[in-house]
């Protein structure tokens, strides 16, 4: 049959390089667990296949070591083998996740150690010296100390008990209420199995517009069959927790956080929970935001909502992400500035098992947003980001749109909260700040689809959303050369144009959807295709009007201090760099500046001219991208390249009908002709 892409980057097909293979050959015979707890099997059966797999020959598991070449992994406490290392000092470095690989000794055997001080730090070695293999680096000398950067690693799934994924484009939700729990899906542990290949440790399992129904015994027993399920893998549980849940499940009037009852309902619920799941992590909570009910209700802070289901968790040690994410139409202010403004006035007020989760910028996982000016705005609150994986904003499910460059460009982003150099992920790392509590969700991608993503090339921000929550550090490129390596091959004249045509792909997408600071130009709720009209809607800020306010002068949203002034809740030099129309980079330029058509932008070209050629040269773009794939052909399996060649296709339409789109209705009020040689809109 056709290749799917259900293998995603997990993929050990024999190494086309016959020197290398024999190389691995000669250095790997043998792989030695002395340990055989459920994670350790895990371990060691990805191990064997893997090597097996990708070294072309039969690579056996053994109870003691037999020969040189053997991989010897485990903990101090679980194997003598690598007690005898004395690697003490070592592991102390790692923490309780992260590992060492090692090419040592080891009873006077040449080897290749995987050490860790607890059975996961074993698993993610494992798949880390897998990984060194599928991509042909040299493992010959390793030394390598690897921990995570933040302390949890969190996908959200926007998944409903009905199965439907809102915002989700790759079929629907996972988790099989109906079978649950006596029914376990392969496909669940598959799921697992990928989490961990990528350092990922937490599952939001429900949608942030939640049901409190998931909070009933009749779900929490399938709940912990998904729990029980995914603990090997060391991939933990969290659920997201309606806040009028007592009312609609407990029998209660109200849910008013300072209610002893609720406050006694939520603490009896949370027991019970922790009876079913032991290791559970704790809620998720959208509140007072798009309808969602929460402590406005009850004239109450955000705080003290919070602090109630902490206090519920914290005996079991769980937390709460609590999101920012909170705006109204009744707040007569810039939609920008209302989370900020609602949650600054709270930093010290929360519990300490609180986080409070931030999106990436103050609207909405926009194509491009400069990042939320909460990010330095909390330094008593440890504050989480909320990436989205999903491509809501970013066409769905038939755009290729690679997007670790927009994450990396969040999590460099300077706050100046504590001077120069006080990134965005030194925030959320913890080390700004001197938070121990750290953590990190991406909005999930996946469903039911074969290749779980909808997109092939939509896996690829799975992988990059795990490994940047491992280590914010590696670069786009890194991410990318990774993961076509494992996922394709590591044919260069693949690797090379296709890691190019994907760390392009979104600056791509941002020109043809929104150039130049413009956002939220999507169509009308569902988000999918250009909308720039659309107006009297029910809410203004649910418009784009909204956000463009382009009128006969010019274009853009004015967040100066002659418009929202929301360029204030940025420290300074930030402030004034975004403020000042000379110095704000020209990607925010229209976030933040209404700025006349004629406007002289960096290129030379007047504004509305540099509009139109963002636009065009956006979906020159994805024609080069479309060249690119074309030029590799029979260079991987037929299944995956026709896959990606018809959505390249439908994205060349896509990217038309936004040009196009965007550029005649923005000319009826810029009112001048698209410049010579570009194609004209139709
Ligand atoms: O991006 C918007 C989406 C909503 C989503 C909301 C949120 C889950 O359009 O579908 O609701 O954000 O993040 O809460």
């Amino acid at each position: 049959y056709a290749e799917d892409g259900y293998r995603l980057w997990l993929r050990y097909d024999k190494l086309q390089d016959e020197a290398k293979l024999k190389n691995y050959r000669q250095a790997i015979t043998e792989v030695v667990f002395e340990g055989n707890a459920p994670t350790l099997v895990i371990a060691q059966k990805e191990l064997v296949n893997g090597l097996s797999g990708l070294l072309g020959q039969e690579v056996p598991a053994a109870q003691r070591l037999t020969q040189a070449g053997a991989v010897v992994a485990g903990t101090p406490a679980n194997s003598a083998l690598i007690k005898s290392l004395g690697l003490a000092d070592k592991l102390q470095q790692v923490g309780d996740e992260g590992y060492l690989l090692l090419s040592a000794d080891v009873s006077g055997k040449r080897g290749t150690v995987i050490a860790a001080n607890t059975d996961v730090g074993v698993l993610y070695g494992t798949f880390h010296l897998l990984r060194l293999i599928q991509t042909q680096q040299d493992i010959s000398n390793l030394a390598v100390t690897s921990m995570p950067k933040i302390q949890r690693r969190v996908l959200n799934h926007w998944d409903n008990l009905d199965r439907t994924v809102e915002r989700g484009y790759a079929g629907f939700s996972l988790w099989d209420w109906h079978k649950l729990p006596d029914y376990i899906d392969q496909r669940y542990l598959d799921y697992a199995r990928a989490n961990a290949s990528i350092g990922i440790n937490g599952t939001v399992l429900t949608n942030v517009n939640a049901n409190a129904l998931v909070l009933t015994k009749e779900y929490l027993v399938k709940v912990k069959a998904l729990a029980d399920a995914f603990r090997p893998y060391g991939l933990k549980v969290y659920l997201t927790a309606r806040f009028s849940a007592p009312i609609e499940i407990g029998g209660l009037k109200t849910a008013d956080p300072l209610d002893p009852q609720v406050q006694a309902w939520w603490k009896q619920k949370t027991d019970e929970v922790y009876t079913y799941i032991p290791d559970f992590g704790g809620y998720l909570v959208k509140a007072d935001s798009e309808g969602q009910p929460g402590p406005h209700n009850y004239k109450r802070t955000q705080a003290e909502g919070a602090n109630m289901l902490a206090d519920a968790v914290a005996p079991h040690g769980g937390i709460v992400m609590w999101r920012a994410f909170v705006y109204s139409e009744h707040t007569p202010d810039d939609r920008h500035k209302q989370a900020y403004n609602e949650f600054k006035p709270l930093d010290g007020k929360f519990r300490d098992n609180v986080l409070v989760q931030v999106k990436n910028g103050a609207i909405d996982f926009q194509p491009r947003e400069p990042f939320h000016p909460l990010f330095g705005a909390m330094p008593k609150t440890p504050l989480m980001m909320e990436f989205q994986i999903t491509q809501e904003y970013l066409g769905q499910s038939t755009n290729l749109a690679y997007l670790a460059p927009l994450y990396k460009e969040v999590l460099e982003s300077d706050t100046y909260a504590r001077g120069k150099g006080s990134t965005v992920a030194k925030v959320i790392d913890g080390t700004l700040d001197n938070h121990k509590l750290t953590a990190i969700a991406g909005v999930s991608n996946i469903g039911t689809d074969r290749n779980w993503t909808g997109h092939q090339f939509a896996q690829s921000n799975w992988y990059t959303f795990g490994r940047l929550a491992w280590d914010h550090r590696i670069s786009s490129e890194k991410i990318a050369d990774e993961w076509v390596k494992m996922t394709f091959t590591n044919n260069n004249s693949f690797v090379a144009p296709v890691k190019k045509m994907m760390l392009n792909s979104h600056e791509a997408i941002v020109n043809y959807m929104t150039p130049l600071g413009l956002h939220h130009l999507m169509g009308w709720s569902h988000h999918y295709g250009p909308g720039p009209w659309i107006k009297d809607k029910p809410r203004a800020d649910w418009t784009s009007v909204y956000y463009h306010q382009a009128d006969e002068k010019g274009i853009g949203f004015d967040r100066t201090k002659t418009g929202s002034n929301a360029v204030a809740q940025y420290h300074q030099p930030v402030q004034k760099v975004f403020g000042s129309l000379k110095r704000v980079p020209e990607k925010y330029l229209l976030w933040f500046h209404h700025v006349p058509w004629d406007y002289k932008t960096d290129s030379g070209r007047i504004l509305w001219d540099e509009l139109a050629y963002r636009y065009s040269g956006g979906v020159d773009s994805v024609r080069q991208m479309q060249q690119t794939w074309d030029s590799v052909e029979g260079m991987i399996d037929e299944g995956r390249f026709n896959h990606v060649k018809t959505f390249l296709s439908i994205q060349e339409k896509e990217a038309k009908w936004w040009r196009d789109a965007c550029l005649l209705y923005f000319q009826t009020f810029s009112k001048r002709p698209i410049p010579q040689g570009l194609e004209e809109p139709a």
